[in-house]
This record gives structure tokens, sequence and C-alpha cells, in this order.
């Protein structure tokens, strides 16, 4: 009895502490990297499941490729602040799973009756001594969307492969659909763990080039049948429609071209939140060089009348307002002039984050929306100056009011200036921040 009650003290004890708090416009977490992105809505909260990249050590995964050993689960209630709430499955709690493998790939988690249904592709352990086991799905079901998730003994029978996506449409009936070169689908019993009659390979999509990471979708009626795909060197997110679940599909369009970084894959997901659709997906904003460190971003989605998606423009500045009293990361810009230049603080701590370097030319300017303002009265810099320059932080309205003017001694480390803001309004505005006289380099900035 003592035993069962300091364990699960124990469970409480470490989920509290494991929550921790990222703020973040694009990409979503900068504290560790995410990829494959899940969102759902929950109880009015934006949960999202992404799988969690690491790096190879000896011992742990294999240099070069993917190495994933848990997942993470992230909730938002503005788009703006992310919640870590902790671990919630593991390689080596899962009985079937190679806890050698490094390959919790691509989840997915649904609600239904009360219970939250997480799916994941991980490798079973071989059948043989030397030999290699194969991609399967398990599940893990719990009362709440951060879990805890108990894992379920075995994955689901009758289905090999990777990235799992559950919909469920409005009759109740629900799917599975999953990847492994081609797209599969299957229906759901009503007890979500084990599927019902024929898989059904989708094969009226594109033939050459790899899909993966199917996306159901469904939007006043039609089922949108969301997926990377590689139709020329890397992937890109396409869709296909169709009146029904199960297809035949029509190839329709593009939501999402090649990322401009040359991040191999993209993955991704869609939702509606407060009137709003959203596109969540990632690249390799924080490891640049190496593709399989990726990161989570979010971007607005729109449908066109027609019901068409227009292709969605990746941003750094993302998505959410931004409060005025936090630490507004500047070099995640809505725009900017071509002499405004962006960079890792340190390129050997990269969850450090960016900064911006602000020359004193024409086009050494930079564009941030979307900041909500309380009554302020004073600014904060974080920044430094070689030479010594002055930090104008002006309203992007057509006025262009000058909100402040920061002068920043000379000097070669980072210091923090406060200076008084001249009045500016309530409500939401847009900041263009440029430097004269002489360059300046800026963390954040934050008001008071
Ligand atoms: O994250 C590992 C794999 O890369 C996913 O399962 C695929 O969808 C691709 O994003």
């Amino acid at each position: 009895m003592m035993k069962k009650y300091l364990q699960s003290w124990f469970l409480v004890a470490a989920a509290t502490l494991l929550v921790t708090v990222a703020n973040a416009q694009n990409p979503l977490i900068t504290n560790q990297f995410t990829a494959d992105p899940s969102a759902r809505v929950f109880n009015g909260r934006v949960y999202v499941y992404p799988s969690h990249d690491i790096k190879a050590a000896p011992g742990r995964g294999r240099a070069g490729w993917f190495v994933m050993e848990d997942y993470h689960v992230f909730s938002s209630g503005n788009l703006t602040d992310w919640t870590d709430h902790g671990m919630i499955v593991s390689q080596t709690t899962v009985p079937w799973a190679d806890p050698a493998s490094y390959s919790m790939w691509a989840p997915d988690c649904i609600a239904r009756n009360g219970k939250y249904y997480f799916y994941f592709p991980t490798t079973t352990k071989p059948q043989t001594a030397g030999g290699r086991g194969r991609f399967a799905i398990g599940v893990a079901v719990a009362d709440k969307p951060t879990g805890p998730f108990k894992i379920q003994p075995e994955p689901i029978k009758g289905v090999l492969g990777i990235d799992p996506n559950v919909f469920i449409d409005d009759d109740g009936q629900a799917y599975l659909y999953w990847s492994q070169g081609n797209i599969f689908a299957a229906k759901l019993k009503a007890n979500m763990l084990e599927i019902e009659g024929e898989v059904q390979t989708l094969t009226d999509l594109p033939v050459k080039g790899l899909k993966e990471g199917p996306y159901m979708y469904k939007h006043k009626g039609t089922y949108y049948l969301t997926y990377p795909h590689v139709e020329n060197k890397i992937e890109r997110l396409e869709y296909a429609t169709s009146k029904s679940p199960l297809g035949p599909f029509k190839f329709t369009g593009v939501i999402m071209d090649e990322n401009p970084t040359g991040c191999w894959t993209n993955h991704h997901s869609i939702i509606e939140y407060q009137g709003q659709h959203y596109l969540f997906y990632h690249s390799s904003d924080l490891s640049p060089n190496f593709d399989k460190n990726r990161s989570i971003r979010a971007d607005s989605l729109f449908f066109n009348a027609g019901g068409t998606i227009k292709k969605v423009i990746p941003t750094l500045r993302g998505v959410g307002l931004t409060q005025a009293l936090s630490k507004i990361q500047i070099d995640r810009y809505s725009e900017k002039g071509d002499n405004a230049t962006v960079k890792f603080i340190d390129t050997a701590k990269v969850f450090e984050g960016w900064k911006t370097n602000l020359p004193a030319t024409k086009n050494g300017w930079i564009r941030y929306n979307s900041v909500n303002f309380g009554k302020v009265k004073n600014v904060t810099v974080r920044v430094w100056s070689g030479q010594g320059g002055t930090l104008e932080i002006r309203d992007a309205a057509a006025t262009g009011n000058l909100i402040a003017k920061v002068k920043v001694p000379k000097g070669a480390s980072w210091r923090e200036v406060t200076v008084p803001v001249s009045s500016i309004k309530q409500g939401v505005h847009h900041l263009v921040i440029a430097a004269k006289n002489s360059a300046v380099e800026v963390d954040w900035i934050s008001f008071r």
C-alpha cells in the first residue's frame, strides 16, 4: 500500500517538476528539438504531440539518422506561451519495442468518450538474435491529454508502418491512416485499439516519390487527405480531396512548398482554433546544418471560397499575439530590410536563440507584428553596439510614431538599457525597429 502511494506521489511530483514554459513564435519550442507536430484542440486548449529528436551519442542511436527515444506533450491557450508537460511515453516503457532502436517516430492523439488515445510508431523487438524489428503502431490511453498514459501491451494487430493519424467522422466511425511507402487506411473498432475490416491502400495519389505522414481533415463536408510528398527532391505538403474518408481521392494542390532551408522532411497537422485554421509543421531552425534535429512551427491556414487551400508561406513570426511585457524576440520578424541580419547568439548553444544585427543603413530595419500593449511606461532592450548607436522603436502604422529612442553606449558586451516610452495606445501594434549612427545588435526588447 505504502509502496503504491509513494509511487503515485512520485509520479505527481515528477510531472509537476517537469512542467516548464516556453515562450515562442517560430519555432514554437526553443529549448529542445521537436518534429512531426500533431496538434489537437481538447477542452478549449491546443495540445501538440510532436516527435522528439535528440542527438546521437555512443550507445544512443545512429549518427547521421533520426534519434528519437520518447515523446513530450505541449499545450497553449494563446499559441504563444507553450507549457511542456514533460515526457509521456518512452521507448523503454513500451513492452514490445526495441529500446535500442530510438525510433519513436511521428505520433498522433485523439479524444473519445473522455479518454485520450495516443498512437505512436516504433520498431518491434527483433524476432531472431541479430535480426531487425519492423515498424508497428502502439496505443497508450489516458484520462487527460497530458497523461499519465497507459501503454497497451501489444501494437495494433494487422498494421505495419509509421506516421499514424486517427480521424473520427461525424457519424462516430474512427479511421486509422498510416504510411510505409504508400498511404494506408482502415476503420477502427469503437475500442480505438483494433482495426476492423480490410486495410486499404490509397492508390489514387501521386505515384512517383515517397508519400508519408497522412493527416485527414474534414472541412465543410469535404475530406482532405493531406500528406508530405517528394515531388522533386525533398518533401512538400500536398492534399487530395474526396467525398468519403476512404476515397477515391483527387490530387488537389500543394499546402506548403519544400522547405527553403533544405530540411528533407516535413510533417504537419491542421486545426481550427477560435475561428482560425492553423497549419503545424516542422523545419530545422535550431539545426540548420543537420535536418534530423527539427523544430515545430505554426502558421495560419486559409481555405479559399471554393474549398481549396491557400498555399501557406512559412514565417518566423508565426501565430498568436506577443505581450508587450514579454521578452519580444524581434529576430522572429514579420519582415525586414535587406541589410538587417539574424544569427544565433552562440552557435555552440543554439537553445539560447538568435540575435538581430541592425546596421545604421536605409535597409537595416526589422518589423515585428502583433504586439499587445496595456499601459506601459518604459522599454528595456538587451543590446550591444561596438561603436555606440541609437535604437529607434516605432509604431509601424502609417504615422510611424516614435515609441522610444534608446542610446546604446559603446561596448563589446550585452547590456540591458531602459528608457521611458512616449504614449502608446493600449491594443495591438506592429513595431519597426532600426539603428541610427552605428550598428546595434538586439537580443530582445520588453516593455514595462
Ligand atoms: O520523424 C521521423 C519521420 O520523419 C516521420 O515519421 C516522418 O513523417 C518524417 O517526418
